[in-house]
């Protein structure tokens, strides 16, 4: 099945083709000559899934999903939250986001300990109606960020149950565990559902 992945983030792009394999392809809106790009208002992921999944449908017309995620930390109240790309201004820098989330914690007087999770809500757009899917991944922050793999703020989350960071471990691991793969798995069984296919 061919679908059309309303994101700009190629981290995102390349871990949802690896998952959706080898039942789907794939295609981004600059593969159809768009930008994509949409202002995030919503108030929450869900809303904000739904904004980019909508604005990609209204342009093309075409079956569509997208994916708003983020890193909640606990001793931070949920921050960043709905605001994990632009954390630190509006370049989406991982590595400045990533600086912010440990400077803020360093002062953070709460002693929450390092719990976090990330967070995924998938908005998916099929022949015109609206589904959600939404996955999540517990685990906790190291002060010392590790590991080239991945991307965003995998270098500072371990999972629980794990001692390396989700930079560390190979994109496989991550994709069996993460929140998108949850989040993807749901909308799989949905579609293999809807159009009666294994897919
Ligand atoms: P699109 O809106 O174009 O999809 P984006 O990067 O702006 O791309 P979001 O608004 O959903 O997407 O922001 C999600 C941010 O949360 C992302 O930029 C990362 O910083 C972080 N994030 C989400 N999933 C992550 C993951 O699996 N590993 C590390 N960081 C992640």
């Amino acid at each position: 099945m061919e679908l059309v992945f309303a994101t700009g983030n190629k981290g995102k792009l390349r871990e949802a083709a690896e998952i959706l394999a080898p039942g789907f392809t794939l295609l981004s809106p600059s593969d159809l000559g768009l930008s994509g790009d949409v202002e995030e208002t919503g108030a929450t992921m869900k809303e904000n899934a739904a904004i980019k999944a909508r604005h990609l449908w209204n342009q093309a017309h075409r079956n569509c999903f997208a994916d708003d995620s983020g890193l909640e930390v606990d001793a931070l109240d949920g921050a960043p939250g709905i605001y994990s790309a632009r954390y630190a201004g509006e370049g989406k820098d991982f590595r400045k986001n990533i600086l912010k989330v440990l400077e803020n914690l360093e002062k953070a007087s709460d002693k929450k300990g390092m719990r976090a999770r990330f967070r995924c809500v998938i908005a998916l757009i099929y022949e015109g109606r609206e589904y959600f899917f939404d996955g999540t991944l517990e685990g906790k922050i190291t002060m010392v960020p590790a590991g080239s793999g991945g991307f965003g703020y995998d270098p500072i989350f371990i999972p629980e149950g794990y001692d390396r960071t989700l930079a560390e471990i190979s994109e496989d691991e991550k994709n069996s565990i993460s929140h998108r793969y949850k989040a993807l798995l749901q909308m799989r069984r949905e579609l293999s559902r809807i159009t009666g296919t294994e897919l």
